[in-house]
């Protein structure tokens, strides 16, 4: 049996992979932080005792800030694969913590390599880094690929950088089985209600059933290559399974402007909007006149990335990569899922319980 450890188990990426390779009949070893409330949410679906006598899913305290408890999991766990998906991932977040995100995002994948080289590991353990098509930031070339230059345009982009050239230094200087996915952006039910697409569906949902009056954005004009997170982690493992070690796009080829996003959800809805206005006076109506979305300059960015589309011809040729959900089954998934819960919490609301989950992201 096969034994993979995941860091940012708990996140969606990890959610989406853990339950991807308990089905492939791996024994999965997570990391996750401590917390003084429960934050296995995404994963308690999976999540099994420990007093069993052969768990397939095994929970860690971890942190990639920390190299002792990485160096004596690693240890501990021996394992065949390992994918770095933790990292401080929110880009706005990363400009009021810089040193934060670069300790995680940056170090932590070197104390991660380094404990693979310490205990001796560099021929067994294979190394999936988590990283990103933030790194094209400031575009260069259109689409982007495995060779279109690097310009990133936040310290979260800045520090996955240093990981993705440590990733690749590592491969070339000690032999290690170490590839970079550069993900395009991929979202999911289990996406953070405070990234855009997750924001909008959930925010539209809880204005359907009454439970919000209105949704504060920042860019709208913003453009994403947009998949479905489902898709992309199993792209993660198959680049552990090749034969060499590389580094893949994985894109839809396709972008969407956040307002085309906005679009699209208000219309599974059947929330009639209309747009007024341009720049930060922008904003979306109903018929009957209610701001529905209004722009917040809160939300811009002080650098912005302004359009991402990636172009995944290497991964098609070598992985057979075909994204699976389209741009619309993606966001009717998260709309669903998301109407639910607001549906739900105004049942809740209904019968007296106002102050429950009543927060707005
Ligand atoms: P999430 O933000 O959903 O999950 C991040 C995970 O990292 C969480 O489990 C979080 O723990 C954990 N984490 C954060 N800081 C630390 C730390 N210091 N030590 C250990 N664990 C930590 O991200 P996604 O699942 O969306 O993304 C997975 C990875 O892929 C990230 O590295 C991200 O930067 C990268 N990426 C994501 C893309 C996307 O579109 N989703 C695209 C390209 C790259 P906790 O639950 O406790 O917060
Ligand atoms: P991104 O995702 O920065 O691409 O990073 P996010 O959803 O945060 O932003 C996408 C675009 O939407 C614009 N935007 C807003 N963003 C947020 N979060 N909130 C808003 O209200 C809002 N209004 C407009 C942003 O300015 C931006 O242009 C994600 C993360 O998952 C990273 O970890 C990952 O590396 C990249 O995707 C690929």
């Amino acid at each position: 049996m096969k034994k993979a450890l995941i860091t940012g188990v708990t996140g969606q990426d990890g959610a989406y992979l853990a339950e991807f390779l308990l089905a492939k009949g791996y024994e999965v070893h997570g990391i996750k932080r401590r917390s003084s409330l429960f934050n296995t949410a995404r994963i308690d679906h999976i999540y099994e005792d420990p007093h069993n006598p052969s768990p397939h899913l095994i929970l860690h305290y971890g942190d990639l800030t920390d190299s002792s408890s990485l160096i004596h999991i690693v240890q501990k766990v021996q394992p065949d694969e390992i994918y770095n998906l933790g990292a401080q991932s929110h880009v706005q977040v990363s400009f009021e913590q810089p040193e934060y995100t670069a300790e995680a995002d940056a170090l932590g994948p070197l104390r991660l390599l380094e404990a693979i080289r310490i205990l001796g590991l560099e021929k067994k353990t294979k190394f999936y880094q988590a990283s990103t098509s933030e790194l094209y930031g400031l575009v260069q070339e259109i689409p982007q690929k495995e060779t279109t230059p690097f310009y990133p345009r936040s310290p979260y982009a800045v520090a996955k950088m240093y990981a993705y050239w440590i990733c690749v230094n590592y491969r070339e200087a000690y032999g290690i089985f170490a590839c970079n996915g550069i993900l395009f952006n991929h979202e999911s039910p289990l996406r953070g209600e405070t990234f855009v697409t997750r924001k909008i569906t959930r925010g539209l949902s809880r204005i359907k059933v009454g439970l919000q009056s209105q949704l504060f954005l920042g860019n709208l004009d913003s453009k994403r290559d947009w998949g479905h997170a489902r898709d992309y982690v199993e792209m993660q493992w198959l680049m552990l399974q090749q034969e060499k070690p590389q580094d893949f796009v994985i894109a839809t080829g396709q972008q969407y402007s956040v307002r085309e996003f906005v679009q699209r959800c208000a219309k599974l809805l059947d929330l009639d909007l209309s747009w007024q206005g341009s720049g930060v006076d922008e904003k979306a109506v109903d018929a009957n006149g209610n701001v529905v979305v209004a722009v917040d300059p809160r939300y811009f960015r002080p650098t912005e990335v302004e359009t991402l589309l990636g172009d995944p011809a290497k991964a098609q040729r070598e992985l057979g990569w075909v994204p699976r959900t389209s741009f619309d089954q993606l966001v009717a998934d998260m709309v669903e899922s998301d109407l639910k819960a607001a549906q739900r919490d105004a049942l809740v609301r209904k019968h007296g319980f106002d102050a429950y989950n009543v927060r707005e992201t």
